[in-house]
């Protein structure tokens, strides 16, 4: 069961952050609106969430959850590949101090993204990226095996158009992932029950499980009537805005 989240609210200059998807620029009273309807949702499912200030300098920085990865009692800081953001990891590292007693931190020349990494029934699988590279990859997998964790590394740099790992799948719990087909086919994921996503839908792959309720984005019905088939109780979330700057669902908090 998660009981917190972090948020962080966009801030005016949310435009200015790193995009590659061609959708425009967003709307930024709608990214407003859309970020209060994530944060009402977090409520919904249980949680209480520590809402941090826009921070100007970086303009990605409402992407909170690739600035760390969170297990238990051991937080993880990331070092973001991407220049322009690992100055967001040092205020999160305040935020989180009073909830973990042990906090590491990725270190040069390593570079992780907490976007690459997916929980799974207590395993830990690290996406190879553009943002996280096999030094991230291993400082982390060592955090992790310390922490009681096991983890294994799934290199996503062949799959055009995906930023992170988690851009194209999500842990349900009950062995059960949620996956694009680029990834269906992997050997790291043989064992579990998978739920496919169309390729028209695979925004959709990010969704998240927080307590009883997933989360999706909102419209993409082929992938909601899937978990719902499933009987998890669904939230749909209007994404549109973050959708513009390559966000999902996930990076819009971190859950603990
Ligand atoms: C970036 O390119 O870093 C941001 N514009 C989007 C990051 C989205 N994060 C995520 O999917 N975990």
């Amino acid at each position: 069961m998660f009981k917190n989240a972090i948020v962080r609210v966009p801030g005016t200059n949310f435009s200015e952050g790193l995009t590659t998807a061609g959708l425009g620029a967003p709307h930024f009273e709608l990214a407003l609106r859309q970020h209060e309807d994530y944060c009402l949702a977090l409520r919904q499912c249980g949680l209480t969430l520590t809402e941090l200030p826009a921070d100007p300098r970086y303009p990605d920085s409402t992407f909170v959850e690739d600035a760390a990865v969170l297990t238990g009692h051991t937080a993880i800081l990331t070092r973001p590949g991407a220049p322009s953001r690992q100055g967001e990891v040092e205020s999160i590292r305040a935020t989180l101090a009073p909830f973990f007693e042990t906090i590491q931190t990725i270190t040069p020349p390593g570079t992780l993204e907490g976007g690459d990494i997916c929980e799974a029934d207590g395993h830990f699988f690290i996406g190879i990226s553009q943002r996280t590279n096999e030094e991230g990859a291993r400082q982390l997998a060592g955090f992790l095996s310390r922490a009681g964790c096991t983890s294994t590394t799934v290199d996503i740099l062949g799959i055009q158009g995906l930023l992170h790992l988690k851009s194209g799948i999500a842990s349900l719990g009950d062995n059960r992932l949620v996956l694009i087909n680029e990834l269906a086919g992997m050997r790291a994921f043989h064992g579990y029950d998978i739920l496919p996503v169309e390729p028209v839908e695979n925004y959709a792959a990010n969704c998240v499980r927080v307590n009883d309720f997933v989360l999706i984005a909102a419209g993409f019905p082929g992938t909601e009537k899937t978990i719902r088939s499933y009987g998890y109780p669904v939230i749909a979330l209007d994404m549109s805005e973050f959708q513009k700057m390559d966000g999902g669902l996930s990076c819009l908090s971190l859950r603990f």
